[in-house]
């Protein structure tokens, strides 16, 4: 059966709107909401696990690759024009535009803990896993405090 030219139009119209979206301020914003959200996740499956008489290192491992893997993205995830000027919904605070050097050394800050907390599981040891988890809770905090709304 041939496809109808409503369909094919429909088809091609699907990477540009994506691509729109991606790079206007809405798209740009949801991305980035995902990202922590999928960060929290992460958080809470790993002190959760932590909790455990016997803790599943392979929970710790999943983990630890969206922390490590997420981190490095937030230095993407704040281009001028994403804050509250856009008039959207966002607890960015003007900070990160305003002090851009601390804002670096905060997401460089937790990039650096989520590695650690990958190297505290391939040690086996839980204790280390439990250090490692308090820094990037410490490291998720310490930017908060600053550039993100007090909720
Ligand atoms: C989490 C999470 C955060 C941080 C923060 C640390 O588990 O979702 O946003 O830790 O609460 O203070």
């Amino acid at each position: 059966m041939k496809p109808s030219p409503l369909l094919i139009l429909a088809a091609l119209l699907v990477p540009v709107t994506s691509v729109a979206l991606a790079a206007s301020p809405a798209g740009i914003i949801k991305v980035r909401h995902q990202n922590f959200e999928g960060m929290g996740r992460a958080m809470k499956g790993l002190f959760d696990e932590l909790r455990k008489p016997a803790p599943n290192f392979a929970v710790f491992k999943a983990s630890a690759t969206v922390l490590a893997n997420s981190a490095p993205r937030i230095a993407n995830h704040f281009p001028k024009g994403s804050g509250p000027e856009s008039g959207l919904k966002t607890d960015a605070l003007p900070a990160i535009w305003q002090k851009p050097g601390e804002f670096t050394a905060a997401t460089n800050r937790l990039v650096g803990t989520t590695q650690a907390l990958q190297a505290a599981v391939a040690s086996g040891n839980v204790m280390q896993v439990s250090k490692a988890a308090g820094d990037v809770g410490g490291s998720c905090k310490n930017c908060h405090d600053t550039f993100r709304k007090p909720r």
